[in-house]
């Protein structure tokens, strides 16, 4: 199994994100911890130094196997399903900013928040229609090199588009690209799928990256997920990926970043 732990290159309110501020004393934790990769959450690529990030990462011999972008929502606002049609270009623009960024690297681009909520005013087809052309737009960008967008379910309680595996594999079929394709997170899993193993089963190929935290957002280990039954079920689908944890910094981004890494080793 190919673990990886999120890293925020950029100060953020976003609480589940394990580590953020300095880079390199936090690259040398991660790989110093025995994690392959790190998953890099990038709210604006034109703010960040490509060649210098590089550097780092190869520096302790360090994966980089999906971009994070839905900073680019928590910290400005932007979206795809905004009623301003300034709001949802800036959007599609941003995400194809992180083209290159992810050719680097060769990462999966993660669609997570950046695709909005259903604003009011806004009715639930009308954004899931500008979602759709986004999806593509972003996906047509991203093919000619060779990178993967990975929308994420996220629960009910963050955004009313796409809460579950199967609402992800019916946007896929709208969409019909074929580099998009789906994040799983336990997370949100755990409170919206009625089997986590089984909706890991239904998306079968199309699981393009995948997120772990325990029930209560902590470490892998600290609630009640049987991490043993779903990463099972996550591998006998030939998932060839990584295993990238997300969760919250508790009691701190090193402790839990341990005792994550032991729990998931021992469960396969
Ligand atoms: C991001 O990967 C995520 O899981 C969401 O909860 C973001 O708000
Ligand atoms: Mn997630």
């Amino acid at each position: 199994m190919k673990l990886s732990i999120v890293l925020s290159t950029q100060p953020a309110k976003f609480q589940a994100a394990t580590f953020k501020g300095d880079l390199d004393a936090n690259l040398a934790r991660i790989a110093s911890l025995g994690y392959d990769g790190v998953e890099l959450a990038i709210r604006d690529p034109g703010l960040i130094d490509l060649d210098e990030l590089d550097r780092f990462v190869h520096k302790y011999n360090l994966i980089v196997p999906a971009i994070g972008t839905g900073q680019a929502w928590g910290e400005e606002s932007l979206s795809f399903t905004d009623p301003k049609p300034t709001i949802r270009s800036a959007a599609i623009e941003r995400i194809k900013s992180h083209v290159p960024v992810a050719a680097r690297f060769r990462a999966v681009i993660i669609i997570g928040l950046v695709r909005g909520i259903v604003k009011p005013g806004v009715d639930h087809t009308q954004a899931m229609n500008w979602l759709i052309e986004a999806l593509r737009e972003c996906s047509d960008a991203a093919r000619p090199h060779g990178i993967r967008l990975a929308l994420e379910p996220i629960n009910r309680y963050e955004t009313t588009l796409v809460n579950t595996a199967a609402q992800g594999l019916d946007l896929i079929e709208r969409v019909g690209a074929d580099n998009f394709g789906l994040l799983l997170d336990t997370f949100h899993m755990n409170i919206e799928e009625p089997s986590i193993e089984e909706s890991i089963k239904q998306t079968g190929e199309r699981i393009f990256h995948f997120h772990v935290a325990d029930s209560n957002r902590w470490y892998p280990g600290s609630g009640h997920l049987d991490f043993k039954s779903i990463l099972g079920a996550l591998f006998a689908t030939g998932y060839a990926g990584f295993v990238s944890g997300e969760f919250m910094p508790m009691p701190d981004a090193a402790t839990g970043a341990q005792k994550a890494i032991e729990h998931l080793r021992a469960k396969t």
